[in-house]
């Protein structure tokens, strides 16, 4: 059992902590980008693994990789206009497929007929628009000749014969000497970066004990590089530095504020339009704006943030049903961003109205409630008499008019002694989920 001491490697304060996740934590919405050769089959970013492709069978995509209508410059302009502050791009997936210009493999994107370095272009553009970037960067490999195959895969069990016939002559000390030669390249070849997503670790099978990846060593260097980098909770850090700056609940509504030792700590949802997280053609199962948005107020009522997910096609467009979502949120964000940036969970004396989520922004101390069910007129907060100022709906700050018993005899049997009532407008404003903004007393 390490002693607290034992598992700080860096001597940050918490309050420096703070401080170096404040912009993070006040900015709450994301965009993830996964891009790779995957895009080309189109049917999941884990279509080698699933089909159980050969690195021969699989090298047609590589020959194929010519996004010739790539542009990042559009698709930061989708993102900011989205309403999302910081972006991850996948550096490099599972595939092994590099979009940036490594020295240490020609598996790479200017290796393919498209022949120049996405990376380089993509933080250009991301920053050239005002968003924070960061990268995306796979521990697993099915491409390496080094990496030993995943000893632990949910279609095949550990330990079977053909793992060991596959790992014979993989030297995985080699392989790590890679991951950290390439951590360096991204680090140190592209400015300023503040995210590094490393992707995954999976005690008893890859990460084990900090050891497949040497996670100790490498967090030494990254924070060298990058001083100031948020780090997620993927590279294995075990009881060392708090085991990553954020969590990563992916793919899943949290039930409450996730905690580590008892305490709530960073997190941030990774989540997909459409449940793959590369572009996936004939994907049905899309999620529609309300869902989309309710995902994000719901984590940043929990405290936390959401990082949405895009598969580019391999065109290097955002396909147009990956715009209209994003359209769509930025249509909210436009009017109701007030509720997200810079809030977080409500404090415990306002309780939650039934079909509501709220935000709570500490700095200026507004309170706001989100009707994911538009109410009937009369909208009763339960004890919130006394406690409010002034009610206006956020998207066009008009007033909502508030009373309480004394003032509404005729309402007075409805409500008890400390609700306030809120008189609404019949009509459900335009728009998906109208936000009341709470000045409070
Ligand atoms: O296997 C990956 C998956 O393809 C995707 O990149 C997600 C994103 O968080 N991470 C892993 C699954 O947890």
């Amino acid at each position: 059992q390490l002693t607290a001491q034992e598992k700080k490697i860096f001597n940050e304060t918490p309050e420096q902590k703070e401080q170096r996740l404040a912009w993070w934590k006040n900015d709450r919405f994301g965009m993830f980008i996964h891009w790779g050769l995957y895009a080309l089959p189109a049917r999941h970013e884990w279509v080698k693994n699933r089909e159980q492709l050969t690195n021969e069978e699989y090298q047609k995509y590589f020959d194929a990789f010519n996004p010739d209508l790539y542009n990042p410059k559009e698709w930061a302009r989708m993102a900011k206009a989205a309403g999302m502050k910081y972006a991850v791009i996948t550096s490099k997936h599972h595939e092994g497929f590099c979009l940036f210009d490594s020295k240490y493999t020609d598996y790479k994107a200017t290796k393919t007929p498209y022949g120049k370095d996405i990376i380089k272009e993509w933080v250009e553009a991301f920053r050239a628009e005002g968003l924070k970037v960061g990268f995306y960067y796979s521990l697993i490999d099915w491409h390496h000749p080094d990496y030993t195959i995943d000893r632990v895969h949910p279609q095949r069990p550990a330990d079977t014969a053909d793992y060991k016939k596959l790992n014979q002559g993989r030297d995985m000390a080699k392989y790590r000497e890679y991951l950290r030669n390439q951590l360096k390249e991204i680090l140190t070849n592209y400015g300023k970066i503040d995210i590094l997503w490393t992707d995954f670790s999976f005690p008893g099978a890859y990460g084990k004990d900090h050891n497949d990846w040497n996670s100790i060593e490498l967090i030494k260097m990254i924070r060298k590089l990058q001083p100031d980098i948020i780090v997620n909770d993927r590279l294995d850090l075990g009881e060392y530095e708090d085991g990553g700056d954020f969590v990563t609940p992916e793919q899943y509504k949290v039930s409450e504020w996730p905690t580590r030792n008892g305490k709530q700590v960073p997190w941030e949802t990774c989540q997909t339009f459409s449940g793959s997280w590369g572009y996936y053609r004939d994907e049905t199962s899309w999620k529609d704006t309300k869902q989309l948005l309710g995902l994000l107020i719901e984590s940043v009522s929990k405290g936390g943030n959401l990082l949405l997910n895009v598969g580019p096609t391999g065109r290097g467009l955002f396909d147009p049903r990956a715009q209209a979502a994003l359209k769509a949120m930025g249509d909210w964000m436009q009017v109701n961003s007030r509720a997200i940036y810079g809030c977080t969970q409500a404090p415990p004396e306002f309780a939650k109205p039934d079909n509501c989520l709220l935000t709570y922004n500490p700095t200026t101390k507004r309170l706001y409630v989100h009707l994911l069910d538009y109410p009937l007129q009369n909208f009763t907060l339960p004890g919130y008499k006394g406690k409010v100022k002034y009610a206006q709906f956020l998207h066009d700050a008009s007033e909502i008019k508030m009373s309480t018993p004394t003032q509404h005899h005729s309402l007075g049997k409805n409500l008890a002694d400390n609700d306030l009532n809120l008189s609404l407008p019949v009509k459900k404003p335009e728009g998906e989920i109208p936000v009341i903004e709470l000045i409070l007393n």
